[in-house]
Order: structure tokens, then C-alpha cells, then sequence
């Protein structure tokens, strides 16, 4: 049996549980890690234990703290279980019909008086994929623009990608890495945030794999690795470039690929000309001869895979990094063959086409960018808003999106938990937790699995999947064009997305680690894309000079959105954000078990706890120009001097009542690749109660 850990503590009446076959066999949706789990249920039908399931080829029975820390959100005081209305401030309970019939007549009355673009939804979280398809469906219906991850996570990465290879997914699965000579992680912890599945790359490391590590903080993935490059925050870019220059001038990149494969390799070695790894040394701070070590390194161990994560994405120069770093993969041919390519936490399928007949659709009349939207809230445009997933907490600039979201006139969230921004809503919902709702999951290895439900609801719950085709039917719209369960919903997303034609439910539930996607018919797996050469660009190439009108560049991130102007004098620090085992986004916080291992801190070099007079414990005010947060000090060596680090997820509705961390970064967008940033923004730190620094 893998590991399993047990929700009530041990007592000495503590019978040893028996490993039977009454375990429900199902797969954790919280980080995309896709680790099978086996669940054992309490005579109430309450979960007891949860397993990692060893026969899941992808975790081997491996699983992090987090499926089970869920148990207390499913049962705990915070979760939603009936509709809820706010009258005079605060919440009454009503039917879900009396919630339904006033959603439908809100949203008919905005649509006719205000147009489609005053209705909008920030839905990152609205459930499995029955609940997407119907969320799309209905989108589809009503002209609703949609903002959900991408934003706040996946966006540049996804924009620069599509334009270098023509599809933003990574086009490798994880488990390539036991393939791959080298493995060059960034900004990426995932001995933390795939936690489950890290044991591919300790394997592929103990199999002979060069794990390269780039990142600002030493991280747990830091200390496994051969090699640990620590970065100053947010120059990226400038080591990714010179890598590029330095492969390029001494004729180290594959001339073959590039000659067949790519566009625009000139004007790229152009741009890239002036960064010598000599300059790059002195932006980054990584020492010379260990940039030219790497280089040579990429250089003679291929195939290489690369694994970006949110300290390249989710920051203000994040486009340039991620163009530069995945053009070096594209010239140096590692793409399309076994242990190559780019590995990505997206698990984006693809989405339906042809479903609604032309004659349903109703186009957005509005669309706006994800920095505008705060805007035309507080401005008027916005008149409603449909929240699943906790914008008050996760988006930058918290105070103003709470200003925003409270003005708005009506606010409906469909949530688990009365989080931040559910407790800001006219009507709140009760949604099912992904383990009261079956469907199929995407993973980080590129595979569809089928997740079985695996527990009832306790209360009113419904699915997004149910939730949209019931208001659908209010509004009068066509309703049947709506799936009524999660296989019929799984059948008819067949039918529409050649992506998963050739993936049965059948398929998945008979096949252990479920079909690798694309796959338009059955025996047409893709493990990994491109494998041919050939691109789903215009051109059919790499291109390598497409992300942008103007040249790759760096941009220091002083310099760039966000920190742009802001004096330096006043804001001396650079201050981010880093995910921790333990907790996942909002979710998890709910747990004492979470919370006993990980509570809000605020991590900070010994010297500059020194430069502002504080110990361990002590708590800080940190300021940037968007606002304050007061957190305890957790001095460590592993992040640089003038560098503090803290979890992004706990909120006033916690449990500990927390400032959002989010509150200290204004909303400002990466330019070239879109994603709202939030990490690596200008910021001052004085002891709270203390001396000025
Ligand atoms: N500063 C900073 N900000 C960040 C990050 C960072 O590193 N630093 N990380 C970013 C990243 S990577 C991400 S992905 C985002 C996450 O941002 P969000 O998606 O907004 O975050 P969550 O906290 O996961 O949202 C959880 C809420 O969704 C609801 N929910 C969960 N499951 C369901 C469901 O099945 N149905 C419905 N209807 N509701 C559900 C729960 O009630 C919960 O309150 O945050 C981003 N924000
Ligand atoms: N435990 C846990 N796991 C999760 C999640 C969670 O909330 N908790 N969320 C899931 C989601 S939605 C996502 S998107 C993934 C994200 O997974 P990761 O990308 O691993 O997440 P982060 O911890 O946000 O950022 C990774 C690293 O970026 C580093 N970093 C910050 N600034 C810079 C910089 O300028 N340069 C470099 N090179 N590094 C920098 C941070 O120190 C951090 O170690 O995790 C998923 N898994
Ligand atoms: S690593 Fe990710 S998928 Fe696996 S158990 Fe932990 S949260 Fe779930
Ligand atoms: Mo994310």
C-alpha cells in the first residue's frame, strides 16, 4: 500500500484500518498533478482515510498532505451547503428555486437593459469537466466573458507559446523526464507543487539526469538538485538571453532543426547579440563560468526538458523569459523527441466547437483585458458578476477588487466555502467539491483519467454542470443543448473536441495513469507534441522572432510594469510570493492539520531583519505602493538579502484573519505575454510598532 494519511488522531481505542476493498478509487484534482487516491469512508459516508493509489503508474502510491486536508473543508464550518441570500447585510437561507428565479431574472434584465458585457464571470474554479462544459455552454449562450486562471497563472506563458510553437500547452509529458539527459527547472518548486509526482525527477536524477535548478529562493526542489543557480528576482530574461547568445556564437545549437524547423533565427541571434554572459553575470548574479558551464551543458546533454513555473510566469517580464528559454529548447532540437520539450502545469484539452448552432450564439458586445476589468467595475460598466473561485484573495490589488466587487449591483458566488469574496456576493451558492462530482482530469503528464465521485453531498450542493443548465432553463434559453450527468457530459465533449474524441470514459476507468491527449481516435495517443517537426504555426515552424513586433529584450524589473517610477529610495526591497506544501490556494486553509504545518510568514534574510530591527517571530510591515500587510518574520538564509517571500493565499475570511498578500501588488500586466503580475514588486519593510528603518 502507498502512503495514506488518516483524518482523526490515533487514541489507544485506535483500531488499525483495514486495506479492503471498500477503498473508492478516484484522482486528486488540486494541482494538476493528477495522483491517483484511494478513499476510505466512515458508516456515515464521511471520508476516513485517503491512500495514494500504488497502482497509479504516475504517483505509485505517492500523495502530499493536501487531498486529505480537504476532508475538514468538505466537513467543517466554513463550507456553503444551502443557498444563502444577503438581506440588510446579512445572509438568509432560501431555496435554490428562489435563488435560480432571481439569478435568471437579474441576469435577463442586465442583459437586455446593460448588454452581454455587463454581466461578467471570474469562474477559475468552476469544477470538473462537467461543470466546464456547461459553464462554456452557457457562456456560449449569453455572450459571458469569461476570466478564469489565466490571468492570475497561466497567461504569458500560454500567448508566448502559441506564437513561438502555435499551441500554448506544454508539449511534454513529466513522466519524459526519465527520457532526458537534462532538466532545467524555473521558477518552478515542485517538490512543493506537484508534490506527488516530484519522484519522476529524484528517479530521472538517481537514472543520470542533470537537474538544473534556477530559482531566487532555495527551494526543497532546489536542495535535490545537481546544480542550484540562485537569481536575482526577475532577470530571468537576461540569463535566458545569454545562454541563447553564447549556444548561438559557438555554433552549439542543432543547425539541422534549425534550418528545417524554425523562422526568424537571424533577427533572434540579432537581439541576443549583446548579451554576453559576462553582462548577464553582473544583472543576475549568477557567477560567468556557471552561466557558461550550463550553456555548455545544454549543449552536450540532450535531449533536454524545461519546466517553467510562476516565478517566470506570474512577473512583469515574464514574456521576455519565456520567449527566450523556449527558443533556446526549439534551437537546440530539444522538441518532439522522447525527454524533450517544455513540461507544463496547464491541462487544458482544448474546448468545443460546433456544439450551439449559429443561431444561439450570442457574442460578447464587450470584451476587456483582465487590468481594465477593475476599472469598468468600479466605473459602472459591470453591473453583475458570477464568482467561483475567490478573486478578493487571488487577484492583485485586493482592496480594490473588494472596492469593485462590492460596488457592483448584484454579485452571485458559487463556492464551497464562504471565503473573501463569497461573503461580498448578494446570493451565494453551495457548489460540489471535486470529489462529489465525477469527470475526467487532466494532468501535468498530458493524460486524462477518470475520476469517480466519491462521496454524497451533505447538503444542497450542486454542480456547476447542474447549476448552469438549471439557470440556463430560468432565462428561457435553449436548454437541451445541456449534458445531465458527468458521462453524458463526457460523450457529448467527444463529439465536439477532436482533441478527446478517442478518449471512452470506458478507456480511461480500463487503462491505470488514463490516455495520453490529443486523441482524435483510439490508437492515436499523443504523448508528446510535435514528434513530426511540424508546427501548428501559420508557417508550420518554430518561430522564432513571432511573439513580438518589437525584439526580444530585457527589461530590468525595476523598470517594468507595476515597479515602473517607483522610487527606489522609498521602496528598497523586492517583495514575492511562493506556494508551500501544504496549502492549496484557498482551499486547504480551512484545515488545522494544513494550518499546524504552515501559517502566514513572511520570509527574510537574516541581514535585512538586522537593517530593520527585527527577530524571528517578529512582525513586519511590508508597503509597496498599492498597500500594506503586517506579517510574522521567518528569518532564512534560502532567500537573498533585500528579499521577502510570503504564502499568497490566506485571507480575512481564514482563519487567521490575514490580509490578503495580494493587497501589495497593483494590477499591472506583463506586456508581452498578458499575465497579471504577482511576484517580484518594489516594497519597503519596517518592524511594525518599531523604529523607521
Ligand atoms: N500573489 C500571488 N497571487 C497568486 C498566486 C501567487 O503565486 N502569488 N498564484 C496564482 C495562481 S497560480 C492561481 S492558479 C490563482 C488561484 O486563484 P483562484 O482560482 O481564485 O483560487 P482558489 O483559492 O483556488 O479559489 C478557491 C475558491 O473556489 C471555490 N471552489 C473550489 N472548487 C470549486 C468548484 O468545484 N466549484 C465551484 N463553484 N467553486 C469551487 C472555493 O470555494 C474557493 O473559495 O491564484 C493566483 N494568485
Ligand atoms: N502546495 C501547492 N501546490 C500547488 C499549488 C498550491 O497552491 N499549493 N497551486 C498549483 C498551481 S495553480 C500552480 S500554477 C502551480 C505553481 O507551481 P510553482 O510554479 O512551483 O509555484 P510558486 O511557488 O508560485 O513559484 C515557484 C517558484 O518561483 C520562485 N520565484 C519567484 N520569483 C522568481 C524569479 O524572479 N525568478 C525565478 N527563477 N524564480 C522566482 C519562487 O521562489 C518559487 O519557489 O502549483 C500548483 N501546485
Ligand atoms: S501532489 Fe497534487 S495531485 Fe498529488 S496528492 Fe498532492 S495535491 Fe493531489
Ligand atoms: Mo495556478
Amino acid at each position: 500500500m502507498g502512503s495514506y494519511v488518516r483524518t482523526g488522531a490515533l487514541t489507544s481505542s485506535s483500531k488499525p484500518l483495514k486495506h479492503d476493498q471498500e477503498l473508492r478509487p478516484s484522482i486528486c484534482c488540486l494541482c494538476n498533478g493528477g495522483c491517483g487516491i484511494k478513499i476510505s469512508l466512515d458508516q456515515d459516508g464521511k471520508i476516513k482515510a485517503v491512500f495514494g493509489d500504488p497502482e497509479n503508474p504516475y504517483n505509485k502510491g505517492k500523495i502530499c498532505p493536501k487531498p486529505m486536508e480537504i476532508s475538514q473543508t468538505l466537513y467543517g464550518p466554513y463550507r456553503v451547503r444551502y443557498p444563502m441570500k444577503k438581506v440588510n447585510g446579512t445572509f438568509e437561507r432560501i431555496s435554490w428555486d428562489e435563488a435560480l428565479d432571481l439569478i435568471a431574472q437579474k441576469y435577463n434584465h442586465y442583459l437586455k437593459e446593460n448588454g452581454s458585457g455587463s454581466i461578467v464571470g471570474i469562474t477559475s474554479k468552476v469544477g470538473g469537466s462537467y461543470s466546464k462544459l456547461a459553464h462554456s455552454i452557457f457562456s456560449s449562450l449569453t455572450g459571458l466573458v469569461n476570466y478564469g486562471t489565466g490571468p492570475i497563472c497561466t497567461d504569458s506563458e500560454v500567448n508566448v507559446r502559441k506564437k513561438l510553437f502555435g499551441d500554448g500547452s506544454g508539449t511534454s509529458p513529466l513522466s519524459d523526464v526519465l527520457n532526458s539527459k537534462l532538466l532545467l527547472i524555473v521558477g518552478n518548486n515542485a517538490a512543493q507543487t506537484k508534490a506527488g509526482q516530484f519522484h519522476w525527477i529524484t528517479e530521472a536524477k538517481r537514472s543520470g539526469t542533470r537537474i538544473v535548478v534556477i530559482d531566487t529562493r532555495f527551494t526543497e526542489t532546489a536542495q535535490a538538485a545537481d546544480l542550484f543557480i540562485q537569481i536575482r528576482p526577475g532577470t530571468d530574461a537576461a540569463l535566458g538571453m545569454a545562454l541563447l547568445n553564447y549556444v548561438i556564437k559557438n555554433n552549439l545549437y542543432d543547425p539541422t532543426f534549425v534550418s528545417e524547423h524554425t523562422n526568424g533565427f537571424g533577427r533572434l541571434a540579432q537581439d541576443v547579440s549583446s548579451f554576453t554572459t559576462e553582462r548577464a553575470a553582473e544583472v543576475t548574479g549568477v557567477p560567468q563560468n556557471v552561466i557558461e558551464r550550463l550553456a555548455e551543458d545544454l549543449a552536450t546533454l540532450r535531449p533536454g526538458m524545461l519546466f517553467e513555473g510562476r516565478g517566470v510566469v506570474c512577473v512583469n517580464n515574464a514574456g521576455a523569459s519565456i520567449w527566450a528559454f523556449e527558443s533556446l529548447m526549439a534551437i537546440l532540437g530539444n522538441i518532439g523527441k522522447p525527454g524533450s520539450g517544455i513540461i507544463s502545469h496547464i491541462n487544458n484539452t482544448g474546448g468545443i466547437s460546433n456544439l450551439i448552432q449559429t443561431k444561439d450564439v450570442m457574442k460578447p458586445d464587450r470584451k476587456r483585458s483582465s487590468s481594465t476589468l477593475y476599472k469598468d467595475m468600479l466605473e459602472g460598466d459591470v453591473k453583475m458578476l458570477l464568482i467561483s473561485g475567490n478573486p478578493c484573495v487571488t487577484w492583485p490589488d485586493s482592496a480594490r477588487m473588494r472596492t469593485a466587487v462590492k460596488g457592483l449591483d448584484f454579485v452571485v458566488s458559487h463556492t464551497l466555502v464562504l471565503d473573501d469574496s463569497a461573503v461580498l456576493a448578494d446570493i451565494v451558492l453551495p457548489a460540489t467539491h471535486w470529489l462529489e462530482e465525477a469527470g475526467a482530469q487532466a494532468s501535468v503528464h498530458r493524460v486524462l483519467q477518470w475520476k469517480n465521485k466519491v462521496v454524497d453531498t451533505l447538503g444542497e450542493e450542486k454542480s456547476g454542470g447542474d447549476f448552469y443548465r438549471l439557470l440556463a432553463e430560468r432565462m428561457g434559453l435553449p436548454s437541451s443543448y445541456f449534458p445531465d450527468s458527468p458521462e453524458a457530459a463526457w460523450e457529448l465533449e467527444r463529439k465536439y473536441n477532436k482533441n478527446v474524441a478517442g478518449i471512452s470514459r470506458e478507456r480511461m476507468l480500463a487503462t491505470p495513469g488514463g490516455i495520453h491527449f490529443p486523441c482524435s481516435e483510439v490508437g492515436k495517443e499523443t504523448v508528446r507534441l510535435f514528434p513530426s517537426g511540424t508546427f501548428k504555426t501559420s508557417t508550420g515552424k518554430v518561430e522564432l522572432s513571432g511573439v513580438s513586433d518589437a525584439p526580444l529584450d530585457y527589461v530590468d524589473t525595476t523598470e517594468a510594469p507595476g515597479n515602473m517610477g517607483v522610487s527606489r529610495e522609498k521602496y528598497p526591497y523586492i517583495f514575492s510570493t511562493n506556494k508551500v506544501a501544504s496549502h492549496y490556494h484557498t482551499e486547504c486553509q480551512y484545515s488545522d492539520w494544513a494550518n499546524e504545518m504552515e501559517k502566514p510568514y513572511v520570509e527574510i534574510h537574516p541581514l535585512t531583519a538586522l537593517e530593520i530591527g527585527v527577530g524571528e517571530g517578529d512582525q513586519v510591515r511590508v508597503e509597496t505602493v498599492a498597500g500594506s500587510v503586517i506579517l510574522p518574520a521567518k528569518i532564512t538564509l534560502s532567500v537573498p538579502r533585500g528579499f521577502l517571500s510570503t504564502q499568497p493565499y490566506f485571507g480575512l475570511q481564514s482563519p487567521y484573519g490575514q490580509v490578503p498578500a495580494n493587497t501589495l501588488f497593483p494590477v499591472a500586466a506583463d506586456p508581452i505575454g498578458g499575465n497579471l503580475v504577482s511576484k517580484n514588486i518594489m516594497c519597503n519593510a519596517k518592524a511594525e510598532g518599531g523604529q523607521e528603518s
